[in-house]
């Protein structure tokens, strides 16, 4: 098969069906600009997509020292050679013209072009000023789950034992904390036990709070071609909108928005009630059963229905696909994690997985799925509310290991009080004890909740702010420096997606400009700074990419991520290694707990745990006694309501999150033709029974109001849920016909402008999934329909009624797949 495929109008391609158990067949996609042919192309360049969790392997394709293409590399384990969307034209940012090219610095109110000597020394000077009268706790830096490997760990080494700060986090607080807290309140550790390759073998595939088909969609491309093969899984999709895994699932349910836990405690209760549980397996490898038995005892799926709002047979056949499963694979992602109880529900699905004894077997894993591509790196680099190397800071013993690895004295790394989370720092910089924040490849002045009060804090004038990005965002128009980093395809890194793939991304081009690495920054700094361990010797010892790598190895071995068989050579060439990959395990390791739970030892594990309602931390004494021998522990959650339900005043549920075309706050995805065509501004999806009680039609512009903001928009009439609102995140106030931020002015079009700043108490990540909402028309139509894609959950419910999305000859890519 050799096809050219629109694909925006088509974003998952060809089908290449295959049976179970079966070896995904390869397919390769290539996307080259416009008059660009292979012949035309000097090099290929190994690379990884940056955006999303997948981890697609491509190629960047090189002509005249200028990007001018991708193609997916088949030998690879992740894609076989298949991109989605986003993967194929998202390059095309890299060149845009409004890179930032220099570094600048604000005088007299503005922001001016400086120089990196100028940029360097402010923020040095600023550092130092405030160690000397404020002390470590002062500073703090809010980082990303976009950078590389090398990156996080330079930064982690360098505020946890160069600063001596607690306040060091990742946007993987939005992302992928409750998936993070979720493994460690079951298997004492951080660490995916799944695989993708349990698609290839599963006879059952849940997916939880998971629009899979938009967010991974190579993956989504898989379980399609299941679909088409021999012997194809069962899907179960739970999500309140009409998203297409809901519309190719065997059981859709699409709960009412923070029902979670309620809806897990009834399947749980069926599972149990038919007797689907795997008695050997709880008893080899599990506590707390006898608990969980009694907890959901009473929870039916009647009971649940009530709550959920899905009628209680249908509950009865979800439970009855998941208990007949004989090999079960279940995904979670933010329909759950930025939900009501988010660490509580996450942690049921892996109790289904417990008690069924499904995990560590092809087929029968679960995948607590992570956002963003280097949200693992972040994780497992302590470059979040983490300790390097999933260490416990609870743990003496590990703080001494730590402080070994550094050669500094413990007591330099912070480990009196829970590494502080992101949600918290924003706090703190609001009371005014964190004077400075220094913003790495994030963009919080869209992405994180309650704009109007996140803007206030940025713009301080007593807090200063150094943002690192390539573009003037929204923050970095808030920012006292602004310094311009090179990205992917201009760098050389690691980052691992989220099934443990490890890959290299290599330099393709130049940057622009003066922009640099983000790792030659943080060791710029460093250097500045003059950090020292305890001989008086540099703190940060290496140079470079691959320095950079091998400290890391030595600070992950012997943990659950270890990296020590790894070097970048190795990952040039072939395909991405699964961690751990050491002298036990030299190829990687495709699934972890294959033979029992090996990192949830009072000794060795990352938590001793929490309360899933306070998310009190647990002390060793508690753990000891709770799970002496480190088995897996299962923890029983009670529902609780959600805070904000609707009333007379905000009558709706809202909720919010993403479309197939875009990335996030679009810095990237609205600087491609193809992908910002294909939805172009903000919209509003209502259900047609709500839409026709309001008399309101399709395209009419409309505001949704909350208690905090407003957000405005054109109606997008869909079957979602009745009662629910949805709003994609991704638009802030940067205008891809203006080509800049309007200053100060902000434009009602990020839906973070309506969501409440409150978070889950175990895993502390926001609740962007829960709220209460009023819809009101501003005007009528003028008979265009709203801005949103119809190839996706934004489909109209009437779906003859509206043109589809195409993206015509721009959008063709080649695929080729063996006969
Ligand atoms: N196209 C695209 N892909 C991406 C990204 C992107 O921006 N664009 N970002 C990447 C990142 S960082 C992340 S974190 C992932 C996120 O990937 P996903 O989690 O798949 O994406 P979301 O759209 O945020 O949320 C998923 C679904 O949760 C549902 N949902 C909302 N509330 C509830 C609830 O209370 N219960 C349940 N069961 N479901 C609910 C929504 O209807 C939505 O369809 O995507 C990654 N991939
Ligand atoms: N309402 C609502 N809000 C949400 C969500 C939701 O579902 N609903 N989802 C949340 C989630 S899961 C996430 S992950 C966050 C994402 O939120 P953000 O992280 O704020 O979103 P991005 O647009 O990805 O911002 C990344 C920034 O890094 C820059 N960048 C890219 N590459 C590099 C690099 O190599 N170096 C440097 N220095 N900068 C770089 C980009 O230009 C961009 O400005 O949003 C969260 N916010
Ligand atoms: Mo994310």
């Amino acid at each position: 098969m050799d096809a050219s495929v629109d694909r925006i109008a088509r974003p998952w391609g060809s089908r290449t069906p295959y049976r179970r158990h079966e070896k995904w067949p390869e397919r390769v996609d290539t996307c080259l600009a416009d008059g660009v042919d292979a012949g035309g192309v000097q090099r290929w360049v190994q690379a990884a997509s940056i955006l999303h969790s997948d981890g697609d392997a491509m190629d960047i394709a090189v002509a005249d020292g200028r990007m001018v293409g991708v193609r997916g590399r088949a030998q690879d384990r992740v894609n076989r050679g298949r991109l989605e969307p986003k993967d194929l034209f998202a390059w095309q940012a890299n060149a845009s013209p409004d890179r930032l090219t220099r570094p600048l610095v604000r005088e007299n109110g503005h922001l001016v072009e400086s120089d990196w000597p100028t940029a360097m020394d402010r923020i040095v000077a600023r550092s130092r000023e405030l160690l000397a009268e404020r002390g470590p706790g002062s500073i703090g830096f809010y980082t990303s789950g976009q950078l590389f490997l090398e990156e996080y760990y330079t930064l982690a080494v360098l505020a946890r034992a160069g600063i001596g700060t607690n306040h060091l986090d990742g946007n993987t607080r939005l992302c992928t904390s409750t998936a993070a807290e979720a493994l460690k309140e079951s298997f004492g550790s951080d660490g995916q036990p799944g695989t993708y390759d349990d698609i290839d073998h599963a006879d059952v595939i849940a997916l939880f709070g998971h629009n899979l088909a938009e967010t991974q969609p190579v993956q989504w491309m898989r379980i399609l071609d299941r679909l088409e093969g021999a012997d194809p899984p069962r899907l179960l999709c739970v999500d309140p909108r009409p998203t297409p895994v809901a519309r190719r699932a065997t059981v859709h349910l699409a709960p009412r928005l923070g029902t979670n836990v309620a809806l897990l405690n009834a399947l749980l209760h069926e599972i149990i009630r038919t007797d689907r549980v795997d008695h050997d397996y709880v008893a080899a490898h599990t506590v707390g059963y006898e608990e969980l038995a009694s907890r959901v005892k009473d929870r039916t799926p009647e009971w649940a229905a009530a709550i959920c709002d899905v009628p209680a047979a249908r509950i009865a056949e979800a439970a009855e696909l998941l208990g007949s499963a004989d090999r079960l694979l279940s995904t979670v992602l933010q329909g759950v994690y930025q939900s009501h109880q988010a660490t509580a529900a996450a942690v049921q699905v892996n109790n289904i997985h417990l008690i069924r004894g499904m995990l560590g077997r092809p087929g029968a894993g679960v995948l607590q799925m992570n956002g963003q591509p280097t949200a693992q790196n972040t994780r497992e680099c302590g470059a979040d509310g983490d300790l390097p190397g999933f260490r416990n800071w609870q743990n003496d013993a590990h703080v001494a290991e730590l402080a070994d690895v550094w050669n500094v004295d413990p007591k330099t790394i912070p480990h009196y009080a829970p590494p502080t989370h992101a949600m918290q720092m924003f706090r703190y910089a609001e009371q005014g004890s964190l004077r400075m924040l220094w913003i790495t490849a994030t963009n919080p002045a869209v992405s994180l909740p309650e704009l109007s009060r996140i803007r206030s804090i940025l713009a301080q004038e007593r807090l200063f702010v150094v943002v690192q990005d390539l573009f003037l965002t929204e923050t970095a128009q808030l920012a006292d420096v602004v310094l311009p980093a090179a990205t992917w395809g201009e760098k050389t890194g690691t980052f691992t997606n989220a099934d443990r793939t490890v890959h290299l991304s290599d330099r393709a081009v130049e940057p622009p400009g003066e922009a640099r690495p983000d790792l030659d920054i943080f060791l710029d700094y460093a250097a500045r700074m003059d950090f020292r361990d305890k001989d008086g010797g540099p703190l940060v010892t290496w140079h470079d990419p691959e320095s950079a790598f091998e400290a890391w190895k030595r600070c992950s071995a012997g943990r659950p991520c270890d990296y020590t068989g790894l070097t970048h050579a190795r990952l040039r060439g072939g395909t991405g290694i699964q961690w751990p990959c050491n002298d036990e395990n030299p190829q990687g390791t495709p699934r972890l707990y294959t033979d029992g739970i090996t990192w949830a030892h009072p000794d060795v594990c990352e938590s001793y745990g929490k309360d899933l309602v306070t998310g009190a931390a647990d002390d060793v004494v508690e753990y000891r006694s709770l799970n002496p021998d480190g088995k897996a522990v299962i923890r029983a959650a009670a529902y609780l309501p959600p805070h904000e339900q609707p009333d007379d005043d905000y009558p709706f549920q809202l909720t919010t999150g993403r479309t197939l075309y875009h990335f996030h706050t679009r810095t990237k995805t609205a600087r491609a033709a193809q992908l910002n065509a294909a939805a172009p501004d903000v919209w509003v999806e209502a259900s047609a029974s709500d839409a026709t009680a309001l008399g309101l039609e399709e395209g009419d512009l409309v505001d949704v109001t909350t208690p905090r903001g407003a957000v405005r928009g054109r109606l997008r009439v869909t079957d979602i849920r009745p009662g629910l609102l949805f709003i994609p995140f991704h638009y802030g106030y940067w205008d891809t016909k203006a080509g800049h931020a309007p200053d100060g002015e902000t434009a009602g079009r990020a839906a973070n402008e309506t969501t409440i700043t409150d978070w889950d108490p175990v895993s502390k990540q926001p609740l962007f999934k829960t709220a209460a909402a009023a819809l009101h028309r501003v005007e009528r139509g003028d008979g265009h329909p709203a801005p949103a894609p119809t190839t996706t959950a934004s489909a109209p419910s009437r779906a003859d009624a509206l043109p589809g999305t195409t993206g015509g000859s721009l959008a063709l890519v080649r695929e080729e797949a063996a006969e």
